[in-house]
């Protein structure tokens, strides 16, 4: 049982990690049908024991998923402020790691400030709307491993871990879903065939329990209200499908984009179609076809790739993802570390 918890702590967390490193070099890219026959022979690549090349570098996404194992691992409480303080020494050391365009300014005045309020910057990011952006889901997956069997304590340090920078509640429940999906995942047992349709509604039930407590019964419900329980209909409705068009009808309908309502729900379904085969992807390996298939839809690739291969990963576990893969992405060593001290640490803290 605790072997099994292992292997899916790590398989976890190196998915995370793979899916940035390898998705980092389409970000922002529109992919053709040609680009795909390229992605293809680019994993063929990274799985050949005789490729020799530099590896693939991991971005911001990793960056801040590895402070927010530390968060975990290095306090026997949730402190964040000392959150914030990981987020940002990182951004100084490495500034260059594609964080995304508005982030800088929360990190600025978090220093500035010297970390008196934490929860303060955020708030005032596009014009006090808060962020919409993804960069609360793409960390979140640690702490839905540390806190998979503690579903409210899950939701409310994922929900203070995303504040720290995003605020708009398109950002909140957007990381709150990936953590779910990820936890989910990791209860699964890897030897039984998944059910898409059960992964989703259970989604889909907890999601509508987040968005209703939010509703201001005076008022009439607004759209965001239902976000992502529309969106995840619209998951279940693309379950089974596998016909030439569908990667095109799933960026419209689901989107690939930046913000977390666009990429979300998208990663679940990568995560989802890729239990089966996909058209014109090669591979026996249910977790490259799930990041390849992410990284071939385009737009934020890093982060969506990342996001499915935390899902995924934390299904499989590691004994899914080809050691060959691992050996050409950058940090893997260590985040496997990173993981395993997360178990450790759920042990010692966890009454
Ligand atoms: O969300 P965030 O950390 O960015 C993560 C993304 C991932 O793809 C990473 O791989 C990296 O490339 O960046 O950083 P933010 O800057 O808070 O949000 C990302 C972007 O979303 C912003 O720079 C804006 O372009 C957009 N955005 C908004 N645009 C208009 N109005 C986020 N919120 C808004 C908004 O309210
Ligand atoms: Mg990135
Ligand atoms: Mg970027
Ligand atoms: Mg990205």
């Amino acid at each position: 049982e605790s072997a099994l918890l292992k292997s899916k702590f790590r398989g976890c967390l190196l998915g995370s990690v793979i899916g940035d490193c390898t998705g980092a070099p389409y970000e922002g890219d529109t992919i053709t049908s040609g680009d795909k026959i390229v992605i293809q022979r680019y994993f063929d690549k990274l799985e050949d024991a005789e490729f020799k090349a530099p590896y693939k570098q991991y971005t911001d996404d990793t960056a801040m998923t590895k402070s927010i194992v530390k968060f975990l691992t290095d306090k026997p409480e949730p402190d964040y402020k000392f959150l914030a303080r990981l987020f940002v020494n990182e951004y100084v050391k490495e500034p260059k790691r594609g964080y995304g365009a508005a982030i800088g300014e929360v990190f600025k005045k978090l220093k500035a400030t010297r970390f008196e309020d934490v929860f303060k910057p955020a708030t005032e990011q596009f014009h006090g709307k808060g962020s919409y952006g993804n960069g609360g889901a793409m960390r979140v997956a640690p702490i839905a491993l540390y806190f998979h069997d503690n579903y409210d304590a899950m939701l409310e340090v994922a929900t203070k871990a995303t504040k720290l920078t995003h605020t708009n509640t398109f950002a909140i429940h957007g990381a709150l879903l990936q953590c779910i999906a990820v936890q989910q995942a990791l209860l699964a047992d890897p030897k039984k065939k998944l059910d898409p349709e059960e992964f989703v509604a259970l989604l889909h039930e907890k999601m509508k329990k987040i968005e209703n407590a939010n509703i201001d019964r005076e008022m009439d419900i607004s759209p965001e209200d239902r976000a992502y329980q529309d969106k995840l209909k619209i998951v279940e409705d693309f379950i089974g499908k596998n016909y030439e068009d569908l990667d095109e009808e799933v960026i419209f309908q689901l989107g690939n984009g930046i913000s977390a309502y666009e990429s979300v729900p998208t990663a679940i379904h990568c995560f989802l179609r890729a239990q089966n085969d996909i058209a014109r992807i090669e591979t026996d390996n249910q977790f490259r076809r799930t990041i390849q298939y992410a990284i071939s839809l385009g737009g934020d690739t890093d982060t969506i790739a990342s996001m499915a291969g935390a899902i995924c990963g934390a299904y499989l576990g590691e004994e899914g993802i080809n050691p060959e893969l691992l050996r050409h992405c950058e940090f893997t060593k260590e985040m496997s570390e990173m993981a395993d001290n997360l178990l450790s640490a759920r042990g010692e803290f966890s009454k």
